[in-house]
């Protein structure tokens, strides 16, 4: 294959903040970004963290996702790609410059002097994993911010930064704010889940779930979720929330029935869809509920509850989110979690094919 320099010039970014679901608001608004500014945007692998594991790994960007379809947006290659075949002569060691708004401090909190770009997990692993080691770092801010949308910063970066003399924009974090700015939601589009993960999605509703339509759910409720939950009471949004309140508030306001929704109130919310799809689709019921979940899928407690409705609930044997993203993104239709950004990019994948979304605790009825 040849690989062709782009003369604009590239931005590579470490998504060094959150797991998958804070990972991906970031990968669009760097995608936005990369696309203002006319550069190829390198696609970063995925950061992962395994339990009892101390450090972070990578997982190719291309392991969940194809790159054909980001392509009829921007200009995109994958970092082992960009990184094996160009860096040498785009990149080369000795001439890499880290950039991040301010100074970045060293763990201990003492002065670096620089964006200290490979302090820390999941940082070190990130570029060391590549062999990158930077040379100078350059500090943007306060000057330059992300902000391509509101503020036409895409042609003050051009000016300040010109490819010829800058030609890789590596980022400390991603350029892109979180939650994904809602400009920005509809690239969501453009990201389609690899063949690998399509075919285990395949098998799994063929192999295991009743012919028939089925609900998919999300049921954030691990330990981590319970303390997040604590904090509403002294914010206006947490996470992913505004894709249900709105920027703004708008439509509405956070509650627990909205962040941990009681058992209770996930079968009301059930029941509810089921009986309102009925209506709509006469010849489609719903049989079945498809179940992801961080911790508990209360696969029990639903089946006592939907036993009179003959409708079963059903969960992945293995843990494994991406597949459970990609069959919620299938299913007839999808309850989420407002505030959690795992449950919003089902939801911007749902909206981007037309299908019906809801919230559990939002609407309110
Ligand atoms: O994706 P994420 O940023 O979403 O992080 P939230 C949650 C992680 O938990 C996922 C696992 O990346 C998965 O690894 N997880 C959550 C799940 N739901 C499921 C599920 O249904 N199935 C499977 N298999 N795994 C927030 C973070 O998480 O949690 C914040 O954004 C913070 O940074 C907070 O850490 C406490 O937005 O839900």
């Amino acid at each position: 294959e040849d690989y062709e320099i782009d003369e604009n010039g590239y931005v590579a970014y470490c998504p060094c903040m959150g797991r998958f679901g804070n990972q991906a608001d970031h990968f669009l608004g760097a995608l936005s970004f990369s696309h203002a500014l006319n550069r190829t945007l390198i696609l970063p692998p995925w950061v992962e963290y395994r339990k009892g594991e101390s450090k972070s790994i990578q997982i190719p960007f291309t392991k969940y996702f194809r790159v054909d379809s980001l392509e009829e947006f921007t200009k995109v290659i994958p970092m082992e790609d960009f990184m094996e075949h160009l860096s040498d002569k785009v990149w080369p060691a000795g001439r890499r410059v880290s950039f991040c708004y301010s100074e970045r401090k060293k763990l201990d909190g003492t002065s670096s002097g620089s964006c200290n770009a490979k302090d820390g997990n999941p940082f070190f692993s990130f570029w060391d994993g590549f062999g990158i080691d930077f040379d100078k770092s350059e500090f943007f801010g306060p000057l330059l911010t992300y902000d391509v949308i509101h503020r036409g910063m895409d042609a003050i970066w051009n000016e300040k930064y010109s490819s010829k003399k800058w030609p890789v924009l590596a980022f400390t974090g991603a350029p892109a704010a979180f939650p994904v700015q809602a400009e920005n939601v509809h690239l969501h589009k453009y990201l389609k889940w690899s063949n690998e993960i399509e075919e285990k999605v395949k098998k799994f509703i063929i192999n295991l779930l009743p012919k028939g339509a089925f609900i998919g759910i999300h049921l954030r409720n691990g330990i981590d979720w319970i303390r997040a939950c604590d904090h509403i009471k002294d914010v206006k949004q947490l996470f992913a929330s505004a894709q249900c309140l709105g920027y703004s508030n708008e439509k509405g306001s956070l509650s627990m029935d909205i962040c941990l929704p009681s058992q209770e109130q996930v079968i009301r919310k059930i029941k509810r869809i089921v009986k309102k799809f009925k209506e709509t689709h006469k010849n489609n019921e719903i049989k079945s509920i498809f179940v992801a979940s961080d911790n508990n899928h209360m696969i029990e407690y639903l089946n006592e509850h939907l036993r009179r409705m003959k409708i079963k609930a059903f969960r992945l044997p293995e843990n494994n989110p991406h597949v459970d993203l990609a069959i919620l993104g299938r299913a007839n239709f999808f309850i989420g979690n407002c505030v959690s950004s795992f449950s919003a990019f089902v939801k911007r994948e749902r909206d981007s094919r037309g299908f019906l979304s809801e919230f559990f605790g939002y609407p309110n009825e």
